[in-house]
């Protein structure tokens, strides 16, 4: 059989048409495909939610592949170990209550399982608005990141979601987007985003899943933007508090749906 370059294109351009156009009106939507989100993503969707993330990057994996300082390995709390354990990514145990993982292996092995769950990741999309309807965050506005990177005067598209989850890691940048244009006060103690502290892991590792919840009508934080929008210090290379956000929010919103 000879190949046609034209039934390429067409096979590409018509499987990717039908996989966004029913991306557009879900049970939840994420941003980012870091740690948090990804892990959020696979306990929807092992629940038969509707899931999408829209992710920024060409690469998922936010901030986990660099490990700490690029020595790609990561480290997880006794608390955390047994999703590693669950998405099938093997662990060192280094000292008790520390396990280490290759953090190539945990990216690629949780976003094959997050995938292989029913989540649709599309890649190269940023988030550049939410959607408001009666004071309740119901969706998001997206764009082709090369429209954003090159300033592009293109107008973007819309997509509805009963939850919207910002994933956006240090930037919580849906959480600041609602503050600013949807003049929602947001769940936290001044009503507005407080912004992440300086490096205390212990502390910071306990506060980022307390602080994993809906912060404004239809809006959840998760993993590291859950500190940057209620406050809690930054952590570093341990990823068990993302792992773990990332399964609490997907059990709040799972009760709620
Ligand atoms: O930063 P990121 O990995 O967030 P996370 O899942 O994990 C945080 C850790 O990596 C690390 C840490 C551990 O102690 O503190 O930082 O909370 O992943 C966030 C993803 O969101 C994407 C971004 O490219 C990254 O892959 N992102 C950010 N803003 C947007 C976005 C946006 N507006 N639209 C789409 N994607």
């Amino acid at each position: 059989m000879k190949l046609d370059e034209i039934k390429i294109s067409k096979a590409i351009i018509e499987t990717y048409k039908d996989k966004l156009v029913s991306a557009l009106d879900i049970d939840v939507a994420i941003v980012g495909a870091g740690p948090a989100g990804m892990v959020c993503g696979y306990y929807l969707a092992r629940n038969d939610r509707r899931v999408a993330i829209f992710e920024r990057k060409l690469s998922v994996g936010g901030g986990m592949w660099g490990g700490g300082i690029m020595f790609n390995e990561i480290v997880v709390q006794e608390a955390a170990k047994r999703i590693l354990d669950e998405f099938g990514v093997r662990t060192k145990s280094y000292e008790k209550g520390y396990y280490t993982a290759d953090s190539i292996e945990a990216v690629s092995t949780i976003c094959s399982r997050t995938v292989k769950a029913g989540v649709r990741i599309f890649n190269l999309m940023s988030v550049e608005d939410v959607m408001v309807r009666k004071n309740r965050i119901c969706g998001l506005v997206l764009n082709w990141t090369a429209v954003e990177i090159a300033a592009l005067h293109v107008d973007p598209i819309s997509m509805a979601a009963r939850f919207v989850v910002d994933a956006t890691g240090h930037a919580a940048e849906v959480a600041r987007i609602a503050e600013k244009k949807s003049g929602l006060k947001l769940k936290t103690k001044t009503g507005r985003t407080i912004g992440e502290g300086s490096m205390w892991a212990d502390v910071g590792e306990d506060t980022i899943v307390k602080n994993s919840k809906e912060v404004a009508p239809g809006l959840y934080t998760c993993g590291m933007c859950a500190n940057a929008v209620l406050g809690g210090p930054r952590m570093g290379p341990i990823f068990g508090g993302m792992l773990l956000s990332g399964e609490k929010v997907a059990k709040d919103i799972l009760q709620r749906l």
